[in-house]
């Protein structure tokens, strides 16, 4: 098994940063493994990946050494089961609302003693051809990373007993959302949304996890880590429309 080498920079107090990948291609995974990204995200809420698309994504990762995180579709055991089972060193488990929906989580993700993750000799464990499946669930315990994403309102309310719950790496912003349940869809600037946002930051300094945040820029991810966030999430979408309109403006400036 390897090394999660993003939740050893969380433990020791760094800060982390990712990019959402929402196309099925492990050779675009692995082009943007060249630029020095700590982790991926492969978007399987927003996105038609399927398992099989997010084994050969975690793969390229692997090969570039960029730890490959899982976006699921819901909080549910057999499907959390299947996108791990591809190698995944970590998950994003989108819109829990309540202490007892982050155990849920953190359970399917866990094998016994502390969850419920069924077991087999599936690509995750080396297809049962490296280590002891008594090591490798201490070691698949020890390094998967969890990430329970932050969204709505009752989510806010709640926090406080949420960010109780054991085994929780990453308390994860996700200010789109946020804003819609709010009332506010797409204005997560609305003094309504970060007053939430403020409640987030301070509740989750209180405990053990880092705060994560999904940002459209770089501004944006210096004004969170200013903020103390430490796992930052863009969206390639956001990266490569800048850097495209970029080149078009200063080419045809130039033409
Ligand atoms: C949101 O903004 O709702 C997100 O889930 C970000 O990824
Ligand atoms: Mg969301």
């Amino acid at each position: 098994m390897l090394k999660n080498t993003t939740k050893a920079k969380l433990k020791v107090g760094e800060t982390v940063f990712g990019c959402f990948v929402r196309y099925p291609d492990p050779n675009l995974v692995e082009v943007l493994g060249y630029q020095g990204w700590d982790f991926m995200v492969f978007d399987a809420e927003h996105a038609a990946l399927e398992p099989r698309d997010c084994e050969n994504m975690v793969r390229a990762a692997e090969l570039r050494g960029v730890t490959p995180i899982v976006r699921v579709t819901t909080n549910l055991q057999p499907i959390i089961l299947r996108f791990l089972d591809t190698g995944a060193q970590g998950l994003h488990v989108p819109w829990v609302t309540s202490a007892a929906e982050a155990e849920t989580a953190v359970r399917s993700v866990k094998y016994r003693p502390r969850g419920v993750r069924g077991l087999a000799s599936v690509r995750a464990a080396d297809y049962g051809q490296e280590i002891s499946f008594r090591e490798y669930v201490q070691q698949a315990n020890a390094e998967t990373l969890v990430v329970i994403q932050i969204e709505t309102s009752e989510a806010v309310e709640r926090l406080p007993e949420i960010v109780e719950v054991d085994g929780v790496d990453v308390f994860f912003i996700g200010p789109t959302d946020l804003s819609h349940s709010f009332g506010v869809p797409g204005q997560p600037q609305h003094p309504t949304v970060q007053k939430a946002m403020q409640r987030i930051v301070e509740t989750v300094a209180k405990s053990n996890a880092a705060l994560g945040v999904f940002v459209s820029d770089a501004a944006a991810a210096r004004w969170w880590c200013e903020r103390s966030a430490r796992y930052i999430v863009v969206g390639l979408e956001s990266l490569l429309s800048r850097a495209v309109r970029d080149f078009l403006r200063a080419a045809r400036r130039n033409g």
